[in-house]
Formats: structure tokens, sequence, C-alpha cells
């Protein structure tokens, strides 16, 4: 590319300004984990192949998801060390931000350890020193005074229906076994612990990430417990003796990687006479349309919570539309859940856009002409 823009375009190497992304690091996904070094690499690569290119980065992404001291700690030292590596320029908010040497030591050997993945492991592959963990920890008193001892005491002393409601929500998976035990002997069935009790922890996950008052890497304990949960319940769930009823193809839309609800409606077709095909996550159209295809299903089912996911899959409609396949196979897809709340607001947003337009025009021809509109 910088070639093209010299060569081809007349540009000036010294002018070409260069942004090498910053990506989340502390979701605890393993994908995301390598994704700080991956950018100072990056801009490293770049600053000894062409020294006169320009380089910026948009610092505070690299902490999304941590709550606000660790962000100003995490901001801090990242940018520290992509300057160290050549960054020329960052966006930051001077608030967001703060000296190295005003740092803890122990704070900033551990978000440099979280920088550069310096996970630990025993003999047998088990992480011994997660630096998120020990980040996470280091700032949970800020905010979090309760004890880990308190916690687990208040969960025990809940009475069996909250106590499952709140191990999703806490991301508590010890004991949980026990706890479904009980509710499957007190006559509960599978699916209504699922819908009445664990599901409804995973809405108040949402809410408080959506709020942002829940980090990442808790939402996805909480999944984990969630998937554990489902996992131990699924032999009790109803299950009929039909069979035959029909073959449908199950994906998670290009791009997202919520699968929870995907798998749950997975166990329950399969559990009600249905053949199921379950291809798994960020699925683009051409894998489903293969899978569909070589599986010969009678139905395509796509999956996926983001905003973005309801385009994805109008997208694939469309494609099935002109591929001719739009008659072959009849879609059924699961609701994106803001998808409501953004189709409601919109021309609530539309208007308020309209006023402000109006009123900076007016203060605009009330300070340059000096009439009043
Ligand atoms: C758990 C979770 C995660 C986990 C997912 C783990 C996993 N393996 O699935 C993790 C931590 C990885 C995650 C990541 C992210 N998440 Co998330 N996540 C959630 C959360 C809290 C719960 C989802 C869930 O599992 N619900 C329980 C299941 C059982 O319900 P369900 O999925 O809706 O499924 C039901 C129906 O939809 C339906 N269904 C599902 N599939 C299908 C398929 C068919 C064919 C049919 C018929 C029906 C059907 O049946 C199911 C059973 O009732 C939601 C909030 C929420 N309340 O939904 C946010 C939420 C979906 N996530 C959100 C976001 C923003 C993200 C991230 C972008 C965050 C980030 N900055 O990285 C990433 C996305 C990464 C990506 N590329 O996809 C937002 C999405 C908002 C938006 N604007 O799009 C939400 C709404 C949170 C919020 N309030 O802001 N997330």
């Amino acid at each position: 590319m910088i070639n093209d823009l010299t060569v081809n375009w007349g540009m000036k190497v010294e002018d070409i300004l260069i942004d090498c992304l910053t990506f989340p690091i502390a979701t605890g996904q393993e994908e995301t984990r390598r994704d700080g070094i991956e950018t100072i690499n990056a801009i490293k690569a770049l600053k000894s192949e062409y020294p006169q290119v320009q380089t910026t980065l948009g610092v505070s992404n690299v902490s999304f998801g941590l709550n606000p001291a660790a962000r100003i700690v995490l901001n801090s030292v990242f940018l520290a060390e992509a300057v160290k590596n050549g960054l020329d320029s960052a966006i930051v908010h001077p608030s967001k931000i703060t000296p190295i040497n005003r740092i803890p030591s122990e704070q900033l050997e551990v978000a440099l350890d979280l920088i550069y993945d310096r996970r630990k492991f025993d003999d047998n592959g088990n992480v011994s020193y997660d630096p998120l963990t020990k980040f996470l920890e280091l700032f949970e008193n800020i905010k979090v005074t309760n004890t880990k001892e308190s916690r687990a005491a208040e969960l025990a002393a809940l009475p069996l229906n909250e106590r499952l409601q709140r191990r999703i929500i806490d991301g508590e998976k010890v004991g949980l076994n026990e706890d479904l035990k009980s509710a499957l002997d007190s006559g509960m069935s599978a699916l209504a612990i699922i819908n009445e009790h664990l599901l409804s922890g995973m809405k108040v996950v949402g809410e408080l990430f959506g709020k942002g008052e829940m980090q990442l890497p808790f939402v996805l304990q909480s999944a984990e417990v969630m998937k554990s949960a489902v996992a131990y319940l699924e032999p009790f769930i109803e299950k009929t003796d039909d069979k035959g009823r029909g073959k449908i193809l199950l994906a998670t839309v290009k791009g997202d990687v919520h699968d929870i609800g995907k798998n749950l409606v997975d166990i329950i077709l399969s559990n009600n006479g249905y053949e199921t095909v379950n291809i798994g996550i960020k699925q683009t159209v051409n894998q489903i349309i293969d899978a569909a295809n070589e599986n010969n299903v009678d139905v395509i089912g796509m999956s996926g919570l983001l905003v973005k996911s309801t385009v994805i899959m109008k997208e694939n409609l469309q494609e099935l539309d002109s591929r001719g396949l739009g008659k072959k196979w009849p879609v059924v897809r699961s609701q994106c859940l803001l998808c409501c709340c953004s189709c409601c607001f919109l021309p609530l947003i539309c208007l308020l856009f309209l006023w402000l337009l109006v009123r900076a025009l007016s203060l605009y021809l009330s300070a340059v002409c000096g009439c009043v509109v």
C-alpha cells in the first residue's frame, strides 16, 4: 500500500499516517490475548521498513471491558510500550492516562504481563498465573468492597431459585452441579430451570454489561457457567420418541461468536425429533450454503445476537435469493435483542437530530446575520 501511494499516486512517505489498530486484550478470550503484542509488532515492523512513515493509535480500546481505574493504568502502559516501539501519535483522552512513574510497581508489572501475554502454565498445561485475573484482582478492591468469602456466604444463604440465577450473574461454578441436582430433585423440569432461573440470570448479565457495570471477562465467566449448566441438564431435558420430523442446519452468522442460544435450540430440536447439523460460529454465507447442500437439510437456522448480525442475515437472504436458492430452504433466525429497541427509537433519534439541526442553524444565523430564527 505504501509503495502504491508513493509510486503511483505521488504521495510523500512522511505524509502517510498508518493506524495499526488497537483491540481489547482483557476480554478473556483466547484469540484476543496476543492482540497487544501484534499491534506493537506491527508498529515495529512498519517503522523498521519505512522509518519515515507516520503511525497512530486509538489507545483506549486496548483496555475496553475493564473498570475505569484499571483502564487508566493499562492505557498508559500500553501507550508507553507502543511509543518505545515507534508510535508517532496517539488518540487519547488526557484524563484517561497517567505518567508511568505514578503507577505502583506491582500494577505496572502485571499490566506488562497482560500486554505481552506472560501467562504461566504448570506441567499439566493448566494456567498457574494469569495476568488478566491478577490485574482484575488488583483493581477489584478499588470498587468492590466485598471479599470473596463473604460473597460465597451470601450466595449460600440465598433460596435455591435465586441462587441459581445468582450463579449465572456472578459466574460462580463451584457447587453448581449440586444446586442443579437439588433443583431437579425438587421436581423442577430441566427446561424450567433453564428458562426460569438460568436465562433470567443471563438477562441481568446483559443489562449490567450494557450499562457498563460488568466487564467483559465476567460476561465470559457467566457464559461458561451457563454452558456448564446446560451440559449438566442436557440428559434431563424432556425428549419425545418422534423421529424424522426434518433436518435443520444451525449456524451463528459471520462475525458473531454468540452460540449459547443456538446450542440450546440444537438440544431442544434434537430432543423433539429433528435432526440438526450445527456448524458453529462466525459462519459465512458460503459455508452455510455448502453445509446445507452437503447435508441435504430442509431448513436453515441462522443465529446471531449482535445488531450487525441482522444486517449479515439480510445479506445472506439476498445472497440465497440471488443464487436462486431462496425457495429451496426456509430460513428461521434468532431475534436480535437490541434491534427492537433501535427500531422504536429510530424515529425519535431522527426527530432529535432534526431539532438539533434547526437549533444550530438558528444560532448560526443569529451570530452571523444578527437575525433571530
Ligand atoms: C454471553 C454473552 C457474550 C459471551 C458469548 C459466549 C458464547 N459462547 O455465546 C461473550 C463474552 C463471548 C460475548 C462477547 C461479545 N458480546 Co455479548 N453477550 C452475551 C449476553 C450477556 C448473553 C447472551 C446469551 O447467551 N444469552 C442466553 C441465550 C440462551 O439466549 P439467546 O442467545 O438470545 O438465545 C435464545 C434466542 O435468541 C433463540 N435463538 C438463538 N439462536 C437461535 C437460532 C435459531 C435458528 C432460532 C429459531 C432461535 C434462536 O433461542 C435461544 C433460547 O431462548 C448478551 C446479553 C443478552 N442478555 O443476551 C450479550 C450481548 C449479546 N453481547 C454484546 C456485545 C456488544 C458483545 C461484544 C461485541 C463485546 C465486545 N466488546 O467484545 C462481543 C461480541 C464478539 C462477537 N464478535 O460476536 C451485546 C450486543 C449489542 C449489540 N449492539 O450488538 C449484548 C446484547 C450485551 C449488551 N447489553 O450490550 N458476549
